[in-house]
Parts: C-alpha cells; sequence; structure tokens
C-alpha cells in the first residue's frame, strides 16, 4: 500500500528511519512552509540555507529514483503548513498511511500526535536515530540521579563509543583537557580564511525568494558560503580539520573583533539538518590525533562538544519539556533590549557579537555565553524573548539544543538542572579573552560611573538583587561574601548606576514581578 514519506527541512539525510524502507508507489513529501518559516522571525540567511538544503536534498532523491512531491513556498496551492501540505498530498495521492520521523521541537511533535484523527489516516512516527545517544538511552543515565553532570554523562559516551579510549582508559589518561583550552588569542596569529562553497543556481533562486518574501526579518543574506549539500558540508568539516583543528583547543573560547570563527567548526547548521553525521565528525577528528595531525587538547575538546554536550542538551530537552520552559528561576522580567536586533549599542563587546550574528547567523559559543547571553542574565532579561531570539537568529537553531543552551546554561532559568552556578562574568573575563575592551567607549577598568562599563554595575545588581535566592549556592559563597563587606555607598552606587543604565536602554520595567 502507497505510503506519504514527510521528510522535515532538517531530516536532510538518506539514511533516514522514515526513507529506508522507502518501496515503488511510495512518495516523499518536502514542503516549504510559512508556518514553519514564521513561528520565530528566522534569520533571513537561515531559511535561505534551509530552503536550498531542502530543494538539493530532494534532487538528490530524485536522482536515486525516489519519488519526491516538492512544494516551494511560492508554490500555488501552498497550504502553509506541515498538516496542511500532507492532507493535501492525501487528498491527491491515495495514501493509506503516513511516516515520519519524530520532529526535533515539542511544539510539532505535539501537533503531530493529533495528525492521526485530523487526517484519517495512521501516522507512523519514528524515533530519531541520528544522534549518539537514544532518548532511552538518556533518560536510563538520568533516572534517580539528583545532578544530570555532563562530565559524567560524556564519560559514559566515551566508554560505550570507545571515542578517544585506549582500552578503559581515556586517550592521554585525562578525560578532559578544558584547563587547556582558555588561551588569549595572542597578537600576529594567523586566522584561516575559509572554505567557501559559492551558491549555484538553486541556492541563488533561493535567496531571491528569502529576500522578496522575507525583507522584515533580521539578518544580511549576502556573503552566502554555506554548503547546501552533504558532500560540501563534509568538504567543509575535512577543511576544519585540516587547518583549524589543532588551535580549535586553545584558542575556543577567544573572541576578537571582526573575526566570527576563528578556529571553530561551524558545522553545526550542517550537524543539526542532517547534512553530517555527528559520529563521522567525530571519528574524523580522532583520526586526525591518531594521526598526529591535531593534539589531544583540541581533538578532545572538539569531540567532547558533540559527543558530550550537543547530546546532552537533546537529553535534557526531552526529558523536562514542557515545564522546562516554563521555568523563571530568577524571576527575570526585564524585556529584550532592542540592540539584540540592531546591534546600535555602545558596548563594544555585545555590539560586534549582534553584528557577526546579523551578517553569519552564526556566533561562536564564547560570544553566545558569555556575551549576549551574559548581558541577558546579568540584566535580568524575561527568558521568553531570550529564547525566541536565540531561536530566530542562528541557522543551527532548532529548540531542541537552543533551549537547554539558553534557559539552562546562560540564563539559569532552570533553577540549576544543567549548571551549578549562573555563568556570570564582570569584565574581567571578557578583557582577557578578547580585545574588545580596547575599542570600547566604556572603560572596563571603572567599576562605576558614566563612563565604566556596564557589566561591571550590573554584575554586583545581579547578585544583590538575586542574594536571596543565590546565597546558598556553595559555588557563590566567596562572592557573596565579598558582597557582604560591600559599603552602603557602593551597593547604592551600583543600583543607581544599573538603573540608570536600565533607563537609558529602554528596559528600566522592574527586575521582578513580586
Ligand atoms: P564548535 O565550537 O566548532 O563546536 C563543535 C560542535 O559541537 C558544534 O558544531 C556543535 O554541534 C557542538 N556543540 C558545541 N557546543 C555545544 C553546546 N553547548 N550544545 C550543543 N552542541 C554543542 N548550538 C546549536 O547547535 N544550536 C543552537 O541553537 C544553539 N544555541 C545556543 C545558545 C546559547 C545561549 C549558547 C550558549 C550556545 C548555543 N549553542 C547552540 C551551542 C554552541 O554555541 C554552538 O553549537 C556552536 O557555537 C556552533 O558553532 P560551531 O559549529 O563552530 O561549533
Ligand atoms: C526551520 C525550518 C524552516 C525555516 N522552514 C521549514 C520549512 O519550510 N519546512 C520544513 O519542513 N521545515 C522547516 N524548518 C525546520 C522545522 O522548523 C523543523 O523541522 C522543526 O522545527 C522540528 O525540528
Amino acid at each position: 500500500m502507497p505510503v506519504l514519506r514527510l521528510v522535515l527541512g532538517d531530516q536532510l539525510t538518506r539514511s533516514l528511519a522514515s526513507l529506508r524502507d522507502y518501496a515503488p508507489g511510495d512518495a516523499v513529501l518536502m514542503a516549504e512552509v510559512a508556518e514553519e518559516a514564521g513561528y520565530v522571525p528566522h534569520h533571513k540567511k537561515k531559511i535561505a540555507f534551509l530552503f536550498s538544503a531542502m530543494r538539493h536534498f530532494a534532487h538528490a532523491l530524485e536522482a536515486d529514483g525516489l519519488d519526491v512531491r516538492y512544494t516551494r513556498l511560492d508554490a500555488p496551492g501552498n497550504a502553509g503548513s506541515l498538516e496542511g501540505e500532507v492532507t493535501r498530498a492525501l487528498a491527491d495521492g491515495g495514501y493509506t498511511r503516513v511516516i515520519v520521523v519524530e520532529p526535533g521541537e515539542y511544539r510539532l511533535m505535539e501537533a503531530m500526535k493529533d495528525w492521526p484523527q485530523i487526517l484519517g489516516v495512521p501516522v507512523d512516527i519514528r524515533r530519531d536515530d541520528r544522534f549518539i545517544c537514544s532518548r532511552d538511552r538518556f533518560d536510563a543515565w538520568a533516572q534517580g540521579r539528583k545532578r544530570l553532570t555532563m562530565e559524567f554523562f560524556y564519560r559514559e559516551m566515551r566508554r560505550e563509543t570507545g571515542l578517544l579510549m585506549d582500552g578503559d582508559e581515556p586517550a592521554g589518561g585525562q578525560w578532559n583537557f578544558d584547563h587547556d583550552n582558555r588561551k588569549r588569542l595572542p597578537d600576529g596569529v594567523t586566522i584561516p580564511e575559509r572554505l567557501r562553497i559559492e551558491p549555484d543556481d538553486v541556492t541563488r533562486e533561493v535567496l531571491d525568494l528569502v529576500a522578496a518574501r522575507f525583507d522584515p526579518h533580521f539578518g544580511d543574506l549576502d556573503d552566502f558560503w554555506y554548503a547546501v549539500t552533504a558532500d560540501d558540508a563534509n568538504r567543509q568539516l575535512d577543511w576544519f580539520i585540516e587547518h583549524a583543528l589543532s588551535d580549535f583547543g586553545d584558542y575556543q573560547d577567544a573572541m576578537k573583533t571582526g573575526e566570527a570563527f576563528l578556529f571553530h567548526s561551524v558545522i553545526s547548521l550542517y550537524l543539526n539538518c542532517g547534512l553530517l553525521d555527528p559520529m563521522t565528525a567525530c571519528r574524523k577528528a580522532e583520526a586526525a590525533w591518531r594521526a598526529g595531525a591535531a593534539p589531544l587538547n583540541a581533538v578532545e575538546g572538539f569531540i567532547r562538544q558533540i559527543l558530550g554536550w550537543r547530546e546532552y542538551v537533546r537529553g535534557v530537552y526531552w526529558r523536562f519539556m514542557p515545564e522546562y520552559l516554563t521555568r523563571n528561576a530568577l524571576d527575570a522580567h526585564r524585556p529584550l533590549p532592542e540592540f539584540y536586533w540592531t546591534g546600535e549599542t555602545e558596548m563594544a563587546c555585545v555590539r560586534d557579537a549582534v553584528l557577526t550574528t546579523k551578517r553569519h547567523a552564526y556566533a561562536h559559543h564564547i560570544q553566545r555565553l558569555m556575551i549576549t547571553g551574559n548581558f541577558a542574565l546579568l540584566a535580568g532579561i524575561d527568558p521568553a524573548p531570550v529564547n525566541e531570539w536565540y531561536l530566530a537568529v542562528y541557522a543551527d537553531a532548532y529548540e531542541w539544543v537552543e533551549a537547554p543552551n539558553t534557559h539552562g546554561m546562560a540564563l539559569y532559568a532552570d533553577g540549576g538542572l544543567m549548571a551549578t552556578k549562573p555563568y556570570a562574568a564582570s569584565g574581567a573575563y571578557i578583557n582577557k579573552m578578547s580585545d574588545h575592551c580596547k575599542s570600547c567607549r566604556y572603560k572596563v577598568s571603572l567599576k562605576n560611573g558614566p563612563r565604566a562599563w556596564p557589566f561591571n554595575y550590573l554584575y554586583w545588581n545581579f547578585l544583590m538583587e538575586n542574594e536571596d535566592r543565590l546565597k546558598g549556592n556553595q559555588r557563590l559563597s566567596m562572592i557573596y561574601k565579598t558582597l557582604e563587606r560591600m559599603d552602603d555607598d557602593k551597593r547604592a552606587a551600583v543600583r543607581a548606576d544599573s538603573t540608570r543604565f536600565f533607563a537609558r536602554i529602554g528596559i528600566e520595567k522592574e527586575r521582578n514581578s513580586a
């Protein structure tokens, strides 16, 4: 009996569970729909990347002899939603069943559960086995644990996969080389030129479509060089391993004005839409180390991000949704400042992170965590608009990976489920890890007053506003002891500077709802 096989925009993998048993007479449905492109105001480059990758994937399936029913965004009769497109296809084709791999986002998963009733045919929702750790495996690991420490999860994954293992022992005698991976970028280091994939006719057509249809959305469309096929995504991975992996470890946390990518891999957008396989990326990196082409601190750091963090955040997401996103442990309620969308701020580091994001639909981890994330944490921005911003602006953003990183890691809104303490940092850290402070209108050395760098007083203001909530945290005891010693005049200056700053950037609304 002919089956309709729906493939979502982030399921562009030939070995996908919903395609494996394809039989003649079946059809593959793919659809560009307004609902998915607009449920948050996705960056224009993200939409263009995904639509072009979808179109290339559809062509590849056709070349393999599969019958593909592809709906373009501007096709007459486009129903505008995935459910609508499945309904249309069922009406046209006489299919008796729908097969789909579970979506990566909870909202769509919930919607799909109603599809059998709405569509009037059985809907087989298959597990997404493109991850190294299944949801059941993660739950078995998490079950009964008071704290879900990523490092312990990561070690189990190392043992289970054999990645960077020498027998039962971690390669190099250590599980984690993070302490070697926090170097400032010295002057004169050459940053390699990225391997660019120039847009072909398909991509150019999509870029025109996105420019016409999504003009009000955030982000630049020009200078598009991302891969849109699995072959080219693998070429970019290979380029990273050859030209950047060796320095990835040392400079993983470094930032430099105008340099978006440094030694990062820039593969998350491919991993997350299925063009790259996570295990392949890890194995290629390990092979480079075993061949003597990259140092262990770099390779371990890279593998930990994929085998550890990426798998871990997915496990956390599915284990705790939907309750996870209702948490607001620090009771933060200020609105998102406008400069997250415009980049118009005098804080040089924030400006650079936002403008990088606007240009490339990319920013590296430390920019996301310690600049835009840290600012939102210190300023007490409501987690909901912060989550929406991160979900919209990055080409790699899907809620399963975005939400634990933003809600949990950056904002501590989950109350410490992922992080043992908030990732709050004042000027010293950013001055150490970047060159931003040199060109900033604010003075990082000043703690108070109109020229003081805002993160400095916002940091203490954050600790004061959250004293009742965070004082008992063991890992913050030293810092709260310092706060206890702060005299009343200094506390008043911190409050006054913070209040003035919030007013100036238009987020003067009270932080706490109480
Ligand atoms: P590299 O630095 O080269 O790292 C290699 C790979 O490791 C990445 O491609 C990615 O797949 C994986 N990885 C690294 N860190 C993480 C992490 N914390 N969680 C999950 N995977 C990780 N990543 C996303 O893929 N999508 C998101 O929507 C996303 N939102 C984020 C929001 C915030 C607030 C923060 C702090 C981090 C977020 N991350 C997200 C994680 C991380 O910042 C990106 O994966 C990384 O910057 C992508 O760039 P890269 O490919 O050059 O990664
Ligand atoms: C992100 C995205 C966008 C912008 N557009 C589409 C689309 O038109 N069609 C589609 O099938 N998928 C799209 N996606 C990816 C989906 O939003 C993604 O599959 C869900 O969020 C589940 O992860």
